[in-house]
């Protein structure tokens, strides 16, 4: 296989056991970087006085890694601006906290230009080149102009928005085009690839052929992969000292009670705020539940430098003593709400334990908490997930109790269906979730992109422009 680099904003490799809130991303892509031998390139995470593009190059967890590190007005206007304060509310539908600034425009578009020059001298003619997410959508036409005609392909751990919304940021169609300088672009589900093809069709003329965008003698792959777990190293976990302790130190301080258990970062798009609304509703209208369960929400913070970040933690502070407040009683507290990550190994007791799984995003690319959230359960004695239906993770998880994050009725319903649900039909949807997180686990997720990738273009006939 040729060689493969992965360019993503932040290089962080996996590594087991240690108490940490890494994304998705990081999880996923040191599994398919080991397979694959490649290196990750991206930032440090670290700040410089002056940008340099010195590359340090480093091996993490069994991974080659090249990180830069970037200038403070580089962290405010690209990372904190554009793509956490622009690019990240408006791919998850939040108009309402999406800011447009053109210094956030500029330092991302200074940003891509600084990732494409430094990470030039690594790229070999027949290396393979897979950018990931929203950061670093321009990146690929940025290699292009400094000739690369490697094969270059581009993964949404995003939803992608509607294209009424994409409309509303200033400079959308060049974005947009910058996109489809790439050979294959992948998203998690049907509905996102949906809408780019919506935007693409309509905004910038482009024509499909099958699963191919034809635009200027271009032509770009849209390709369905929804991402998965490292299945077999998450289950790993089950006989692991933490895992053990985690699951029986949360059994015995629940002294009988049902668990039902949320974890997310601390982000706007997971609805944690509907989420406690529906269990304040379900102690609500059902008495009889009262002290016989609780909810243990594990978020660690993230963003924090970014005011809708701070804001939505101050809201669950309130949201969760208030609950506590009105609920609780000298021997049990219904929410136990911690703001801090927990080791990997640990989290899977704490899944194992849970009777209930709550897994309620506003909007999700994927989430990757529904499926460790299954791939934890005792098969024999498994606990419910509760599912948004606008998490990716839907498209997939169908025998999850699907439901519809907006309204606390129909949230807190579903939770008291899990609680009751019979042994038999637990089992039954258990088996056909943890069936699909098995089958489509990280490897599959990244030898489908991979191959995409590797794949010869339709027609060698067609021009290319690059
Ligand atoms: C983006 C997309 C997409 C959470 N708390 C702790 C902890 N975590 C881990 C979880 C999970 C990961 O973080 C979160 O992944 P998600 O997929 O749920 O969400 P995002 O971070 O928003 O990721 C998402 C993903 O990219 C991949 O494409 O699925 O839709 O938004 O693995 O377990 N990990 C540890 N301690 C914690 O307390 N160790």
């Amino acid at each position: 296989m040729k060689r493969l680099i992965c360019i993503s904003n932040r290089v962080q490799a996996a590594s087991s056991g240690a108490s940490s809130n890494r994304g998705g991303l990081a999880v996923a892509l040191s599994a398919a970087l080991r397979e694959s031998n490649g290196i990750w390139f991206g930032w440090s995470g670290e700040q410089t006085d002056e940008f340099t593009g010195q590359i340090s190059f480093r091996r993490q967890d069994g991974v080659a890694t090249a990180t830069i590190d970037l200038e403070a007005q580089d962290i405010e206007e690209y990372y904190n601006g554009f793509a956490n304060r622009t690019l990240w509310p408006l791919f998850h539908y939040r108009l309402d906290l999406t800011e447009i600034a053109r210094d956030f425009a500029g330092g991302y578009a200074r940003v891509n230009q600084r990732f494409a020059e430094t990470v030039a001298p690594l790229i070999e003619p027949e290396d393979m080149i897979w950018v990931h997410d929203y950061h670093l959508m321009p990146l690929g036409q940025r290699l292009r102009e400094r000739g690369f005609s490697n094969r270059l392909g581009f993964f949404l751990h995003t939803p992608w928005p509607p294209a009424s919304l994409m409309m509303s940021l200033p400079g959308h169609k060049d974005l947009v085009k910058s996109l489809l300088s790439y050979d294959v672009i992948g998203f998690h589900t049907d509905e996102w690839r949906a809408s780019f093809i919506d935007y693409i069709v309509t905004h910038l003329g482009a024509e499909l052929d099958g699963d191919h965008a034809l635009l200027d003698g271009r032509s770009t792959r849209l390709l369905i992969c929804p991402i998965g777990l490292d299945t077999s190293e998450f289950t790993a976990a089950r006989d692991t000292p933490a895992a053990r302790s985690a699951q029986s130190r949360l059994i015995s301080s629940a002294v009988g009670r049902q668990v039902i258990v949320g974890v997310d970062r601390l982000d706007y798009s997971k609805g944690l705020q509907e989420r406690f609304m529906a269990y304040e509703q379900l102690l609500t209208t059902r008495p009889e539940l009262r002290e016989r369960l609780f909810l243990l929400q594990i978020a660690p913070p993230s963003r924090g430098d970014v005011p809708s970040y701070q804001q939505i933690r101050a809201e669950l502070n309130a949201l969760s003593g208030g609950i506590n407040g009105e609920f609780a009683s000298i021997d049990w507290v219904p929410v136990r709400y911690v703001n801090k990550g927990y080791a990997r190994e640990e989290l899977f007791g704490i899944y194992r334990a849970s009777r209930v799984g709550l897994v309620t995003p506003l909007r999700d690319g994927m989430n990757l908490v529904a499926k460790e959230y299954v791939a934890a359960q005792d098969p024999e004695d498994p606990g419910v997930l509760v599912l948004s239906r606008f998490a990716g993770a839907a498209a997939q998880l169908d025998a999850a109790l699907i439901i519809n994050p907006h309204s606390s009725e129909d949230m807190a319903d579903a939770i008291a269906r899990a609680l009751s649900m019979p042994l038999e039909e637990r089992r039954e949807r258990h088996a056909a979730m943890l069936a699909s997180v098995v089958k489509q686990d990280v490897r599959w997720w990244s030898a489908r992109f991979i191959a995409a990738l590797e794949a010869p273009e339709p027609s060698k006939d067609r021009p290319r422009l690059t």
